[in-house]
């Protein structure tokens, strides 16, 4: 029977023991967590995992290590309660904790150290509920291809869908992290937006029994017209890739520069006018007026690509 101690049982680490337990093939499960009246910890155990609240015991039960903690420097402060000299002899550690593509590495080096034969690192894509669902997604790096293969794939399958990266341990952690920039980008963009629809002017009268200062409502319009919009250039992505990748700067796309420059000063004017921040857009409008400025007004929006390496 396969044998995994699961480090860190927090909203994460409790999804993924809970779906490695439900799996056809269910591993012989220990869990560790750092408070251990956690309700997740009770949970666990009900479902037929091993709480072991010394750390140094729970490692030494099992040949795989499944780490999911809040960051890295909550890796170091429970690992340091461990003084024997190599307590990782021989195991495997799979490391899904949230963090940088060099922390990662440091933490191969570490774990190593401490005697671990292989190491992966990576991220769940997805939030605790969706865990185990075909919805689920996991990106993971280290060693090698054949390695994963033959190992973590077969005992991560019930997690969900996992896309193996790259023998660095730190590339998972530069696609996560590519991953969510573009995501909170969007996000900065989304409350520029909403903020300008919370100016929407109220023209016809209230109607009877409604409040004569009826709330304005963002979400109606973000539904009809923001998302669909969103949705639909979520592709454009890929294609400001393949520009930065090939330095095809004069490629316009269908949607020259210049024209996309124009178009964000008009936006960047509705906020003054509206009285609403627009800090999170006035950065990238710069980059689109300097690519102007040197020529590549006809062009794509790629060619801003070629400021954001410092
Ligand atoms: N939850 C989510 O939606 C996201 C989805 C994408 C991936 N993230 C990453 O997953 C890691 C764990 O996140 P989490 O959701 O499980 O986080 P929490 O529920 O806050 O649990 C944190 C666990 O870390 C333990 N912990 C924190 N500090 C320490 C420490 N100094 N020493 C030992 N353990 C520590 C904490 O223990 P306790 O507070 O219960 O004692 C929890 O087990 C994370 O990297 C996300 O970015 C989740």
């Amino acid at each position: 029977m396969t044998t995994v101690t699961s480090i860190g049982i927090g909203n994460m680490g409790a999804a993924l023991a809970s779906t490695l337990l439900k799996s056809t093939n269910p591993p012989q499960l220990t869990i560790w967590n750092r408070t251990a009246d956690r309700p997740q910890v009770k949970s666990l155990v009900d479902q037929g995992a091993q709480f072991e609240p010394s750390l140094a015991a729970a490692v030494a039960r099992s040949e795989t290590i499944l780490i999911c903690l809040l960051d890295y420097p909550a890796i170091t402060a429970a690992f340091q309660a461990i003084t024997t000299a190599k307590p990782l002899e021989g195991k495997t550690v799979i490391n899904v904790t949230n963090g940088t593509p060099t922390q990662a590495r440091q933490a191969e080096a570490d774990f190593k150290q401490l005697g671990a034969v292989a190491y992966y690192d990576g991220g769940i894509m997805v939030t605790p509920q969706l865990v185990g669902t075909p919805a689920s997604f996991v990106i993971l790096s280290g060693e090698s291809d054949a390695a994963f293969q033959a190992g973590p794939r077969e005992l991560l399958k019930p997690i969900g869908a996992i896309n193996y990266v790259a023998p660095d341990a730190g590339a998972a952690a530069l696609y996560d992290v590519a991953a969510l920039a573009s995501m909170y980008g969007m996000f900065m963009g989304a409350f520029t937006g909403i903020a300008l629809l919370k100016k929407q002017r109220r023209i016809e009268p209230a109607k009877e029994g409604e409040a004569a200062e009826a709330k304005v409502l963002a979400k109606p319009a973000t539904d009809a017209v923001v998302v669909p919009v969103l949705k639909a250039l979520v592709p454009y992505v890929s294609l400001l890739a393949d520009g930065v990748d090939n330095e095809d700067w004069m490629n316009d796309l269908g949607n020259p520069l210049a024209m996309q420059a124009a178009g964000l000063r008009n936006i960047l004017q509705t906020c003054d006018e509206e009285g609403v921040q627009s800090e999170g857009l006035r950065y990238i409008s710069q980059l689109m007026h300097r690519a102007v400025e040197e020529g590549f007004g006809p062009g794509g929006l790629s060619a801003i690509g070629q400021y954001m390496f410092k």
